[in-house]
């Protein structure tokens, strides 16, 4: 069976009777030294979002409340991903177009990258997607 394009990462999670705590660090949940937090919130309804893929950029999503459907796409093969809970994180490499579906109106989605902003590094016309040379 072909390797997936993504990884679904248990975030550990510390419950008590206060209610939970996750932990993404470096060297457990986390593969890499986060140099970006972003999150995308307050998304109108029937929105999609992404449309692009990157060059070389890795990213760490996690859905801290409500629910999105991805789909990624490596130029032949696609796969969804729903993210709904805050106990999974979502590694997301370079070189994989995505899309991002159904945003609940109370989805906060919070994406840990490994680099600053550089519009340079998105690719954001499919054709040219398929067309690139990883
Ligand atoms: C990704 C998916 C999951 C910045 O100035 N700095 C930033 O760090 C980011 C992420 C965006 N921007 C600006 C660029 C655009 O003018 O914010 C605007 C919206 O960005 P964009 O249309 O790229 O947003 P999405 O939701 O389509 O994509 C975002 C990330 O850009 C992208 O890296 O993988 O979320």
């Amino acid at each position: 069976m072909a390797d997936p394009l993504t990884q679904l990462v248990d975030i550990p999670q510390h419950g008590d009777a206060r209610g939970q705590l996750a932990v993404a660090e470096l060297g457990g949940a986390l593969p890499f030294v986060v140099r970006r937090i972003y999150w995308i919130y307050g998304t109108k309804p029937g929105v999609s979002r992404g449309f692009h893929a990157h060059k070389k950029l890795r990213q760490f999503c996690v859905c801290v409340a409500g629910s999105v459907r991805l789909i990624l796409f490596d130029g032949r093969r696609e796969e969804t991903v729903i993210l709904d809970s805050s106990a999974k994180g979502l590694l997301i490499g370079p070189g994989l177009w995505r899309e991002m579906h159904d945003f609940s109106a109370d989805c906060i989605l919070m994406v840990l990258a490994d680099a600053e902003y550089d519009e340079a590094d998105y690719i954001r016309d499919r054709e040219a997607f398929v067309r690139h040379e990883p």
